[in-house]
């Protein structure tokens, strides 16, 4: 890989007025987003949940496929999709992000899946749970870190790796982790991790590893590529950084009214409009959402759904009221969890675009009643 070492673990970001390029084109078109109008379903249709693979989605035999467990474990398991279906089954609704969600608005811009708002989804995962799987392999005490390998390959920033991640150990035994061979009760789609993936409630989208073939048990904290060095909040190049985890508070509108098909450019009657959305985060319950219809410069409280207690790891729906006067306006929406964290009106950049939760605007048209 000598002729792409000179960019080695270096993420680049675009020059000042550079479009967006064919190479991001490229992953645009294989990884497809959440039509924002799809936040309408409680649970996520799959060919409209957003999709997001590094390399390629690749070929597994379920028939010849098995799982391994291994390393730091005094029972090492190898064990083939019936085996894993004999196993006692869990089901959980789970809201995924990509932590790269909404990079392309960011400026300057992190070249690389341009997101502008739409890498989420809210699926029932079904399976079985990981962590009495992992006990039954009765894993070290001095466990640190448990490392999830795909069996997909390929190069990123000039290092060759199979996709991996590691873990804390404490993340990968919540009760609510699942080894999922379903996807809203069919079987686990080719391009979401077919046969198995890890579901890994309240993480970003990276840690919800897809094609599942390897289970290593560390002593030691892993340091493989996508941990030390993609998934970092960093703002220099070279700096270490901090590791993405928890998924940021955020809210997201179905954009009101219909669009405009190049510009998709909002249009609505004037009147009384109900706006509705979903609202989310991985670290703590959601316990406000706002909404401004003037640009940001005044802002309501929407009426959030409650907490589904079957269902903690899902989004939830949120709905306001707003009188539309004719006119352009602009419409802002965030969300604030239990921790106190809330969504920027300024951007909050990073050199991978990564965790950046700046809110969303949708600017309509309003055209007068009988128009
Ligand atoms: N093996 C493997 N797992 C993976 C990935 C990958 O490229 N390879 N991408 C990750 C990223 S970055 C995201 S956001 C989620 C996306 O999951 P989805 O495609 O099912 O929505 O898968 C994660 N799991
Ligand atoms: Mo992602």
């Amino acid at each position: 890989m000598t002729a792409m070492d000179t960019a080695r673990g270096r993420a680049r970001v675009a020059e000042p007025g550079e479009g967006i390029g064919l190479d991001e084109l490229a992953l645009a078109t294989r990884n497809h987003g959440l039509p924002l109008e799809a936040l309408r379903y409680d649970v996520t249709p799959p060919g409209l949940h957003y999709v997001l693979t590094h390399f390629d989605i690749p070929a597994v035999d379920p028939a010849s496929w098995t799982l391994e467990v291994t390393g730091a474990v005094e029972r090492p398991l190898r064990l083939t999709l019936a085996d894993l279906q004999r196993r006692a089954p869990a089901t959980g609704r789970v809201l995924l992000e990509c932590a790269g969600n909404g990079r392309a608005r960011l400026e300057p811009r992190p070249v690389s899946q341009p997101w502008l708002l739409e890498a989420v989804g809210s699926a029932e995962w079904g399976g079985t749970a990981l962590a009495p799987l992992l006990q039954e392999a009765r894993l070290s005490a001095d466990a640190v870190d448990i490392v999830f390998t795909g069996a997909d390959h390929g190069v990123e920033r000039g290092v060759e790796q199979d996709y991996a991640r590691g873990m804390p150990v404490a993340e990968a035994l919540r009760p609510e982790t699942l080894l999922a061979w379903s996807m809203n009760g069919s079987p686990l789609p080719p391009q979401h991790g077919a046969p198995l993936r890890l579901v890994v409630p309240g993480w970003y989208g990276m840690a919800q590893v897809k094609w599942l073939t390897r289970i290593e048990v560390l002593e030691e904290p892993f340091t493989g590529y996508q941990n030390a060095t993609a998934y970092r909040l960093a703002t220099e190049p070279g700096e270490p950084g901090e590791p993405v985890s928890r998924i940021r508070p955020r809210a997201l509108l179905s954009p009101p009214g219909f669009p405009d098909f190049m510009t998709r450019e909002r249009f609505l009657a004037a009147g009384p409009v109900q706006l509705s959305g979903r609202a989310w985060s991985g670290r703590a319950p959601v316990t406000r959402v706002e909404v401004s219809t003037d640009g940001g410069r005044t802002w309501a409280d929407a009426v959030l759904s409650p907490v589904d207690p079957a269902h903690p790891w899902a989004w939830r729906a949120w709905t306001c009221t707003w009188t539309a006067e004719p006119g352009p306006a602009e419409l802002l929406v965030r969300a604030t969890d239990a921790t106190g964290g809330t969504q920027p009106v300024e951007q909050e950049w990073n050199r991978q675009g990564m965790a950046n939760t700046l809110v969303q605007r949708v600017p309509v048209t309003v055209f007068p009643p009988g128009d």
